[in-house]
């Protein structure tokens, strides 16, 4: 009898991600096996538009004591629990190769998205998330100056460590590119020195025509769940045109940002009906002394890492087999691609 020919929605096989360089165990077969776990969904949290005690709101007294303005728009200030400090003693030059410590200097800042603690991006005015675009362009130019990375991310949920539901983003400019960034620097690289074209412009090109992992697209922007993802619903926000960083964005590119994302967190939010969990963070270009080197080799993305499988609260678990040899994930990129494609781009909350 023949072997039955490979088909990568029900047989078991590996996939690398050229921008970690790191590979990922796919097994939708698992797909089959009986689940009894919690599906149902928890009662949606009731947040005030406005609660005085919390150190985010306009008004408010943050933990240092310092009174916030009666912000409204987007609002700026220095995290009072920074994990980057502007400066310190340096430590001694390592001693021994196993032993190895280097300096690391930074500064960190929250950016309040909106004065109303019930919003989320999803669910804001088109005018009002692009405003946190252009805030973070801002940061970005204003942290670029001294510093080699500037990390914005979002890190939104209990499930994720959120302490505050008021919406915001966190950044952390830092004086040394950390591992991430440094490894995609290095394969971004490696990648157009051998094939003369910026590796992620290639893979756009290989998206859009494929268009098997596409979730959401417009002129200017594309969402695909990448063809390495690891996180169930981990998708990918990238230009279409080759941009290196966010203050490069034109202001179309930047409106467009806007509305795309609005469509993606929608689809995210109505995926299990709750305000849908996720780390995300943008990488683009470094910058401060870095800025005058070439980095054609970047292209400007946003990755989107949502920590929910099965419910809203039923989350992955990167734990066992994934902290001691290699991430794994059942359900392919394709299957969660057409998933989100199919999800209606109006919030569950419009509805009722
Ligand atoms: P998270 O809930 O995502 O941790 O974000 C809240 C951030 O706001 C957190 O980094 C900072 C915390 O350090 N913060 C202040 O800087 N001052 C405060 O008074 C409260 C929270």
């Amino acid at each position: 009898m023949d072997a039955p020919e490979f088909d990568p929605t029900e047989h078991q096989h590996r996939r690398y991600n050229p921008l970690t360089e790191e590979w990922v165990l796919v097994s939708p077969h698992r797909l089959k096996r009986p689940w009894s776990g919690q599906v149902e969904k928890p009662p949606e949290e009731v947040i005030p538009p406005h609660d005085p005690k919390n150190p985010l709101c306009p008004g408010a007294t943050r933990a240092n004591g310092k009174v916030n303005p009666n912000y409204d728009g987007v609002f700026v200030f220095e995290n009072d629990f920074s994990a980057l400090l502007k400066s310190g003693p340096e430590p001694a030059p390592p001693a021994h190769p196993l032993m190895q410590s280097a300096s690391a200097n930074g500064t960190c800042r929250v950016i309040c998205f909106h004065p109303r603690s019930d919003l989320t991006l999803p669910v804001m005015e088109m005018a009002d998330v692009r405003r946190v675009v252009d805030e973070w362009a801002n940061q970005t130019v204003d942290l670029g100056k001294t510093y080699d990375w500037v990390q914005i991310f979002e890190n939104k949920g209990k499930v994720m460590g959120c302490s505050n539901p008021h919406p915001h983003c966190q950044i952390w400019a830092c004086s040394f590119l950390p591992t991430y960034p440094q490894k995609s620097d290095n394969s971004q690289r490696k990648y157009f020195k051998e094939h003369g074209r910026p590796m992620l412009m290639d893979y756009i090109s290989l998206e859009l025509e494929k268009k098997e992992r596409i979730v959401a697209e417009n002129d200017h922007w594309l969402v695909v769940v990448p063809y390495w993802a690891v996180w169930p619903y981990e998708t990918m926000l990238l230009p279409k045109r080759h941009v290196l960083r966010l203050p490069d964005l034109t202001d179309e590119e930047r409106n467009s940002l806007a509305a795309i994302m609005k469509i993606l967190l929608t689809k995210y939010d109505n995926m299990f009906e709750c305000s849908f969990p996720y780390s995300m963070g943008w990488h683009g270009a470094p910058t401060g002394p870095r800025m005058t080197e070439d980095n054609s080799h970047w292209q400007l993305h946003a990755l989107y890492y949502p920590p929910l499988l099965r419910s809203a609260t039923v989350k992955k678990f990167m734990v066992g087999f994934e902290m001691l040899a290699q991430a794994q994930r059942d359900i392919t990129a394709e299957q969660v691609a057409e998933k989100l494609r199919n999800l209606p781009e109006t919030h569950y909350r419009m509805k009722k």
